[in-house]
């Protein structure tokens, strides 16, 4: 049975972090994203969050860019459809190049009105198989704060704690916070900060203990990459430089990381995620679900996509409160135990609360 997209809403939301995001490219205090709902002749709403940032650190679209794209060439494209699976969506914006970020949050948006249409947890559309996600958060290498934070983290029931670093952070510091908690997977995230001058200080993280390195070069450094990947015991992960089906088979390829972060967001939305995730299963690559400090809409996607099968390290799931006073749905996310449930509710399985 189709779906014909009535109503097709785009609102902005605008809210401040509880505390300044800090990493290597970009310090953020205040996140905007569009949260895109879409109606369908059912009567029942889908839901999607733009996660772009106001300027182009990190991927090279913006939240500027994106409501541009959305408003003046994907919505018109969708509007008055009708549709008999999600998956045409991709199909619908072929023509449209790029701009992965601003189809994903339509593309989302669509995924769970189906699963909505058909009474269906999105986790189980999707085929999901796993109804407990393990949590984890991000922390900054700062030697002031590390050891608290971590503690804090602890207390809070995480069991992976991705720590940022860079290449003046000192690995034994960051040793004998490891070794305090054998408990707990740590994992690090360079976000591209190293390159070919500075190798050997990639190296001297080797034996700090992380069960992986996220990114430690440029998004296109897949002969860099791949030296890590051979030199190094600890794993070596690839995040900025997994845009596409394409990009992960250039990774496979060229023997360059034994690990995928899955940002959905990047990817394009479900259906590139959902082949790429094939792709990994096929070659027995790793994966885990990333985040972008995002609201809990696009949690709520991502959340589901942790539950399948072939994902088994922990993503950047954090609680709702760990970034915001308020989070934009109901009930909002918690970590119990090192975990988030998934919810029984049919589509992303919570309330949208959206300013007036
Ligand atoms: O590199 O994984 C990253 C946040 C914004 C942009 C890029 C990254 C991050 C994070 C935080 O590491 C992940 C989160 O939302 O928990
Ligand atoms: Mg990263």
């Amino acid at each position: 049975m189709g779906i014909t997209i009535k109503e097709i809403g785009l609102k902005t939301v605008r809210r401040l972090l509880k505390t300044p995001f800090k990493s290597v490219l970009q310090q953020v205090d205040e996140r905007e994203v569009i949260v895109v709902s879409v109606k369908g002749d059912s009567g029942q709403t889908g839901y999607g969050e733009c996660v772009a940032f106001e300027t182009p650190w990190y991927t090279e679209e913006t939240i500027t860019s994106c409501r541009f794209v959305l408003e003046q060439v994907l919505l018109p494209l969708l509007a008055n459809q009708t549709l008999h699976h999600p998956k045409e969506v991709w199909e619908l914006f072929k023509a449209v190049k790029g701009n992965r970020m601003a189809k994903a949050a339509v593309e989302m948006a669509v995924w769970d009105l189906f699963a909505k249409q058909q009474q269906l947890p999105l986790w189980q559309f999707v085929g999901g198989t796993s109804q407990a996600i393990p949590a984890g958060i991000v922390v900054a290498a700062d030697p002031f704060q590390i050891g608290d934070k971590v503690a804090q983290a602890n207390t809070a029931g995480y069991k992976r704690i991705k720590i940022k670093i860079q290449p003046n952070t000192d690995p034994s510091m960051l040793k004998s916070v490891v070794n305090n908690y054998p408990e707990i997977l740590f994992f690090a995230d360079a976000n591209g900060s190293f390159d070919e001058d500075n190798f050997k200080r990639l190296t001297e993280f080797d034996d700090v203990g992380f069960t992986l390195i996220e990114q430690p070069f440029g998004e296109r450094e897949w002969i860099l990459h791949s030296r890590a990947k051979q030199q190094l015991k600890t794993q070596i992960c690839l995040d900025e430089s997994i845009a596409s089906v394409e990009d992960v088979q250039q990774m496979i390829d060229s023997k360059a990381g034994d690990i995928v972060v899955l940002k959905m967001s990047r990817l394009g939305g479900w259906t590139e995620t959902l082949k790429v995730v094939e792709l990994c299963r096929e070659h027995s690559i790793g994966m885990w679900v990333g985040g972008m400090i995002e609201f809990g809409v696009s949690k709520a996607h991502n959340l589901a996509l942790a539950s399948l099968t072939g994902i088994h390290y922990p993503g950047d799931f954090s609680a709702s409160n760990y970034f915001w006073e308020k989070d934009i749905i109901q009930p909002a996310i918690f970590v119990d135990n090192g975990e988030i449930q998934l919810s029984d509710r049919i589509g992303i399985g919570y309330t949208v609360n959206l300013p007036e």
